[in-house]
């Protein structure tokens, strides 16, 4: 049976909003592999309880495959598509030096996404009174310090297609769905980072990007709205 013959029964179900960077890049990949998926746009804020029904982390990606138990983490759930799909076709660049090359440049854009993350988590969760500015400079830093470094990445890489390889990789991918909610929902400026915002812009202007993309909503951390 090939991807496309799956019954929506046999589909595998993907669960959290697409502004999530973490669920985009999980939804981008299904897609790019041909893997047919059926979607919960669940919210962390009002659907949290749901969400915990298939993960008790209560975080998203959370991917449930039609006949087994639900995988949460991105990471862990896009090794598993690799898997299904074989070395040939799969997103992480092979064992060696292009897996190396991949492995420094996801370490660093998963950096920035979770310091980013944790700058907005100040706000979303804590009160006013609770908050801790000294925290969310910190924090800031290192966003930055990791953004840096994927700009040497990126203006070292110049007019090369892709980052790793001579497809489309899962570094690709991260780094736009990254970098993206790093300027949408944390609202930080790129001047200081052309080569990256320019890699970043062409491939969000690829279908496959736009149809997996949902401007930022900040989830209501009492579960009230979004
Ligand atoms: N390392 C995790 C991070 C997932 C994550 O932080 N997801 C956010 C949404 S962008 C979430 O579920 N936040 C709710 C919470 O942590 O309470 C992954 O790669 O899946």
């Amino acid at each position: 049976m090939t991807p496309s013959e799956a019954t929506p029964s046999e589909r595998m179900l993907l669960i959290g909003m697409y502004d999530s960077p973490f669920v985009r890049r999980v939804a981008i990949a299904l897609d790019l592999l041909g893997l047919p998926f059926a979607h919960r746009d669940w919210s962390v804020g009002k659907d949290f309880d749901r969400i915990r029904a298939y993960s008790p982390l209560g975080r998203v990606p959370v991917l449930a495959p039609a006949d087994g138990e639900p995988l949460a983490e991105s990471m862990m759930i896009l090794e598993h598509l690799d898997d299904l799909v074989g070395p040939e076709r799969a997103l992480m660049p092979p064992p060696g030096a292009p897996r190396r090359a991949a492995l420094r440049i996801l370490a660093f854009a998963t950096g920035a996404i979770e310091k980013g993350i944790q700058i907005n988590s100040e706000w979303i969760f804590r009160p006013p009174d609770k908050r801790h500015p000294p925290y969310v400079e910190r924090c800031r830093v290192q966003m930055r310090g990791a953004l840096s470094e994927l700009e040497k990445i990126c203006a070292a890489a110049g007019e090369r297609e892709w980052l790793v390889g001579d497809r489309m990789s899962l570094v690709d991918i991260s780094l736009a769905c990254f970098v993206t909610y790093i300027r949408e929902g944390v609202r930080e400026p790129f001047e200081a980072f052309p080569a990256l915002a320019a890699r970043v812009d062409r491939c969000e202007a690829l279908p496959v990007f736009r149809r997996y993309h949902a401007p930022f909503e900040p989830p209501k951390a009492d579960g009230g709205a979004a």
